[in-house]
């Protein structure tokens, strides 16, 4: 670690460089040149001075796959990690410069969709934090998710962002790591189980490696790969006539890492999609291996030393292709080669939702990765006999219909998961428990003890201490120890729940946070937002499970009662919401727009001035939510109950002192445990009677004709009230909430409306209102990425 006196010399010497070489004095930098700056220096602290990859102990090393990892800025974190972040802002205080500003100058790079890569950063900053030797392997996309704006009807605008990786100072190009991946072509058999695979193409894989910088701990990289290869390939060849556009049939290698798929729609029969995993996949494999064999050990030490983590069923592929290196490469038989990978995979499932459960094509697979296919045959042979061993005959062929890893000309990727991992979990005890009961209850039965859960968790370091530096300045004045690093010391304050000056400094913070908040929503959307009122909060990407419209239809009829009765007694509310929804994905963008229709008349009506107001903040990222989370007083988690596996931001709002309202589901159960029923809000329906109400025949029209406030919201989103006149801008949402509606929003509305009520009434009694809000940070130290990644530890990636 670098000493003050030392990095105060590093930081000069490093500013002197960087003017000379641009001809300019400090005073003449912009702040972006500071950003420039500050981020190289640190990136080279990092390097230099930070100890890198943890020592193997009594545990594997963890290699992380993921074809997501939602990083978010990342110099205010690594300078906090590295201790360095006070001492720099002393540094730029001789130049006039504030740090705060500087940092706004980083782009988030936009490797991710949502919660699962989001969640797999969280976890790289824990293992590095705890040192838990891992590395992380992913894409290095060169667009990122996309980036939203608003059209003039309130329509989600798309484009590309460029998150100017080629500039990024905060990585490094490892030219030693080069791999080489095939595609297509041919395979003859050599003798036994050995294959020989001549691959039609082939594309090499460049390492990028960012340093993960761990709070006092090391430094572990994230591998991101990118593909290039001389020449372009027709991929028409693998085209069974409608797998692609036509545009897109001829790619260029260098492009096979351009863009990032939203992953709530299984890219079905993206041929491309399916050339990135493996592209992935064979990379990081190759990659593993090669570390591995140069400690000198062998192939057989494989499981002892190594795990790979699949998160979700992405990396699937990574399993057919170790094996394939096993048994092609290495002349392993079958049975070694399997004792290996089968002890080296561990996978998380992350949906239920049967439509984010991937399956691809059995002709394509097979046309782009002939090799794999001949090995997924055979796990599913072997499959197959182990069934019809465990099941008899009566039951044999439901089991084979659940467990089949290839079944209907489909390869059923989750299925080859738990096939081939030793553990796989869950991400909160809710959906663990649905994964074994409604998704693989035969699975459960033929592997006992693979199954197990590991609640999602999220990190202190960037989700209190960076996001909320008021509160972590009050928590350091209060807690014991280092709270940061371990978040359950965060029940020392409990205590204090009570006190009236304690709860004075804490109600301060969350209003400061709320007026920083508000600065930011009159910058962005030129609204004046009222203080004074209920910040309440959903922020998330956009699907339909997520239910954004159950909070919107509560919204036009909270507006239409007070418009009908200006008079009444109403604590004001500002709704504030943010989100994408993929670009392919019609119903999530109709919400988006419906929000937006709703929110220009309610903003515009003088009536509701400082009472009901609503913000949709654009292009949702990890700093954004930074900005919203501490500001937040109500955490609306309102998913239908047994769709959400587990969400993270339901842990980040509550920690910063949101009350959630929210349904049944996922780690909402938890919160609920772990708070106290007094200090959540909950509502709706649970799985239980989901399952019943399914059972009797759901209809939702029934409650629409029962409901006439539920009615007159409807109605009104139908008839162009909110669509200057037009009233089929959003015929479609509104006929599927009428004669479909999945997710049963108008069976929970009654319900949502009254925790709604309950919400406000418990607002007013704003000494009891705090008190809950400091219990919810008290008590919630369980969700810390750390000891997620301590579960991971204990329960499955232990020796
Ligand atoms: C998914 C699930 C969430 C879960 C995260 C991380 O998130 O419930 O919290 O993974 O496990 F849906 P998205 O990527 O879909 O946002």
């Amino acid at each position: 670690m670098l000493s003050s006196q030392q990095f105060q010399t590093l930081f000069d010497a490093t500013l002197n460089r960087y003017c000379e070489a641009r001809f300019l004095t400090p005073s003449q930098l912009s702040d972006t040149q500071w950003y420039q700056f500050l981020a190289t220096l640190s990136h080279q602290t990092v390097l230099q001075h930070f100890p890198a990859n943890a020592p193997l102990a009594n545990t594997r090393k963890v290699n992380y796959l993921s074809m997501e990892f939602l990083i978010g800025r990342l110099l205010g974190n690594n300078l906090l990690s590295l201790g360095l972040y006070d001492e720099t802002n002393q540094q730029l205080a001789k130049y006039g410069k504030n740090l705060v500003d500087i940092l706004e100058q980083e782009r988030d790079p936009s490797l991710g969709n949502g919660g699962l890569g989001r969640l797999a950063a969280c976890y790289l900053d824990s293992m590095a934090s705890l040192s838990q030797p891992a590395i992380g392997y992913g894409l290095h996309y060169q667009y990122g998710l996309f980036k939203q704006a608003f059209g003039d009807e309130g329509q989600q605008l798309e484009s590309g962002d460029g998150w100017e990786r080629d500039f990024y100072p905060q990585q490094y190009h490892r030219a030693d790591f080069r791999q080489t991946v095939g595609f297509g072509g041919k395979v003859s058999l050599i003798s036994g189980d050995k294959y020989a695979w001549q691959p039609e193409w082939t594309i090499f894989g460049e390492a990028f490696d960012l340093p993960v910088v761990g709070y006092k701990g090391v430094q572990q990289p994230l591998r991101l790969w990118q593909g290039y290869s001389e020449s372009a390939f027709d991929l028409a060849t693998f085209n069974d006539g409608d797998y692609l556009d036509a545009e897109s049939r001829v790619v260029d290698a260098a492009k096979l890492t351009k863009v990032l798929y939203p992953n709530d729609n299984h890219a079905e029969g993206k041929a491309l999609r399916l050339m990135q995993q493996y592209f992935h996949c064979a990379c990081s494999v190759a990659d593993i291996l090669k570390n591995h064999l140069a400690q000198g050990r062998t192939l057989e030490q494989l499981p002892e030393f190594e795990v790979i983590q699949l998160n979700d069923t992405h990396p699937a592929i990574a399993i057919p292709e170790l094996l394939r290196l096993l048994l092609d490469q290495y002349d392993l038989s079958w049975e070694q080669a399997w004792a290996i990978a089968s002890k080296t995979f561990a996978y998380t499932n992350h949906t239920l939702l049967p439509e984010a459960l991937e399956q691809w094509d059995q002709k394509l697979l097979t046309q782009l990765l002939p090799r794999h296919i001949l090995i997924i045959e055979r796990i599913n042979d072997q499959l197959r006999q182990q069934v019809e061993a465990a099941f008899d005959k009566a039951e044999f062929d439901a089991a084979w219909q659940e467990t089949a890893v290839l079944f209907d000309q489909r390869v059923r990727m989750a299925n080859l998961c738990v096939v081939g991992s030793f553990a796989v979990n869950g991400v909160a005890q809710i959906h663990s428990d649905l994964v074994v009961s409604d998704l693989f209850p035969a699975y459960a039965r033929l592997f006992e003890g693979r199954f197990h859960n590991v609640t999602n968790g999220i990190t202190p370091r960037r989700w209190i201490r960076q996001a909320n530096p008021k509160l972590s300045a009050l928590l350091d004045q209060h807690i014991q120890g280092d709270w940061t690093q371990d978040l359950s010391l965060l029940n020392q304050i409990e205590p204090l729940a009570k006190n009236p000056a304690f709860q004075t400094a804490y109600r301060a913070i969350k209003q400061q946070n709320k007026q920083a908040l508000a600065a930011e929503i009159e910058q962005t959307l030129g609204l004046k937002v009222n203080c004074e009122a209920i910040f309440d909060v959903q922020i998330k990407r956009f699907h339909e499970y997520k239910r954004q419209h159950l909070n919107l239809l509560n919204i036009i009829a909270t507006y239409q009662s007070l418009k009908a009765n200006p008079q009444q007694d109403f604590v004001p509310r500002v709704f504030i919401f943010a989100g994408k929804a993929a670009p392919g994905y019609f119903m999530a963008k109709q919400i988006i727009q419906a929000i937006n229709g709703v929110a220009n008349v309610i903003n515009q009506d003088p009536d509701m001035q400082g009472k009901l107001q609503v913000a949709f903040l654009p292009d949702y990222r990890v700093s954004l939510a930074e900005k919203i989370i501490p500001a937040a007083d109500v955490s609306e988690q309102i998913s239908l109950a047994g769709k959400e596996a587990s969400g993270t931001g339901n842990m980040k709002l509550a920690l910063n002192g949101a009350i959630t309202l929210g349904t049944l589901d996922g780690a909402n159960v938890e919160i609920a445990e772990f708070a106290g029923n007094e200090n959540v809000v909950i509502f709706g329906h649970t799985v239980d009677s989901v399952r019943e109400l399914r059972e009797q025949g759901y209809v939702s029209k029934t409650y629409y004709e029962q409901d006439a406030v539920l009615k007159q919201a409807i109605d009104t989103l139908a008839d162009g009230t909110f669509s200057n006149g037009d009233t089929e801008r959003f015929e479609a949402l509104v006929n599927d909430m009428l004669n479909h509606d999945y997710f049963c929003v108008l069976a929970d509305f009654a319900s949502y409306r009254e925790a709604q009520d309950i919400v406000a009434k418990r607002y007013q009694d704003q000494t009891a209102w705090v008190e809950s809000t400091i219990l919810n940070t008290a008590r919630l130290g369980a969700f810390s990425s750390d000891r997620s990644i301590r579960d991971y530890q204990t329960r499955i990636w232990k020796k």
